[in-house]
């Protein structure tokens, strides 16, 4: 072994071996701890800035962004933990490749099994690694808009916003519903959402259970029937949303979707009273707006909506026709 080496570069896997005996062994770890290190700094900033800003699920909303943050930092730990993989696996296929004459044999097996520098540092790293993304975890998860999650009918977590907007989702087999409360309780099968503004998502659910993943706005929150699932978000930038329900919920879970769009507030307000206005019949007809259905309120064909039609295309196999 070479002259003062720190204890952890002494018989490392693939330092100098001892059968051999040759003193101008190079000190294997030191270089790969160097390789590592400039690739961890010239890679992690370069992920994080270039690539960073386009990361899912972008930053329509207050949630997507802050959940975007929590992506770029777990993969700015990650990366140089996957360079550390690489660089070891590139630098012992290159260093000690069979056909490479006159190399000394790596130290391996037993002699690597028992080093105490080499078990404690795996130790002390991984442990410090998980204990700080579990400190982090549980900040992002508390502190930071709910981190766009259900929280259930009493969020600990609430918008400081003076006003906020609440947003109705009901879902059932197999679609989904919204329903705005401050304009008369009208239900809309399109999510319209105003830009700058805090919205209370009331996530609920007719049948079984159901998942609201507005994947753009970073909101996932379970849809539970007879359960207010309350979610929060402020949405900054005006676009395109895509709702698709992430709990599998029966034959059609897969065709559970339907779309959405954040747009101006002045846009908003507009398509707000007008369809209130233009779909005043059919609100009527509908139970009283709550925070919660039973499924069989409004009649006694066990359906949600009004008994115009009293078999739904998925009531109809093996159930009695209607007499036309
Ligand atoms: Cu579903």
């Amino acid at each position: 072994m070479s002259d003062a080496a720190t204890p952890t570069e002494e018989a490392m896997p693939g330092d100098a071996a001892g059968a051999g005996g040759t003193a101008k062994e190079p000190r294997h770890f030191a270089r790969m701890v160097t390789i590592w290190l400039v690739l961890s700094l010239i890679l992690d900033p370069l992920f994080y800035f270039l690539v960073g800003p386009h990361v899912p699920p972008g930053v329509m909303t207050s949630t997507a962004e802050e959940n975007q943050f929590d992506f770029n930092v777990l993969m700015v730990i990650a990366l140089p933990v996957l360079l550390g993989v690489w660089v070891y696996l590139a630098y012992s296929i290159i260093t000690w490749r069979a056909s490479r004459a006159g190399v000394a044999e790596p130290v391996g097996g037993e002699d690597a099994r028992t080093h105490m520098g080499a078990q404690t540092a795996w130790i002390v790293i991984t442990s410090f690694i998980v204990l700080c993304l579990a400190a982090f975890g549980t900040y992002e998860l508390i502190d930071t808009n709910g981190a766009g999650g259900g929280e259930g009918p009493n969020p600990i977590w609430k918008p400081t916003s003076a006003h906020i907007l609440p947003i109705q989702v009901i879902a059932q087999q197999w679609t989904f519903t919204y329903r705005y409360p401050t304009y008369g309780g009208f239900e809309s099968t399109t999510l319209m959402v105003p830009v700058d503004t805090s919205i209370a998502f009331h996530v609920t659910s007719l049948d079984v259970i159901h998942s609201f993943w507005a994947y753009q706005l970073s909101i996932k929150a379970d849809a539970n029937p007879q359960v207010d699932n309350v979610a929060f978000t402020t949405t900054n930038h005006t676009g395109s949303v895509t709702v698709r329900c992430s709990e599998l919920c029966g034959l059609w879970h897969g065709a559970m979707f339907n779309y959405g769009q954040v747009v101006s507030r002045s846009a908003f307000q507009n398509w707000a009273v007008a369809t209130e206005k233009a779909t005043a019949s059919n609100t009527k007809l509908l139970p009283p707006f709550a925070w919660t259905y039973v499924p069989d309120a409004n009649g006694a064909d066990g359906g949600y909506y009004p008994a115009t039609d009293p078999y739904s295309p998925s009531e109809v196999y093996g159930a009695k026709q209607p007499a036309s």
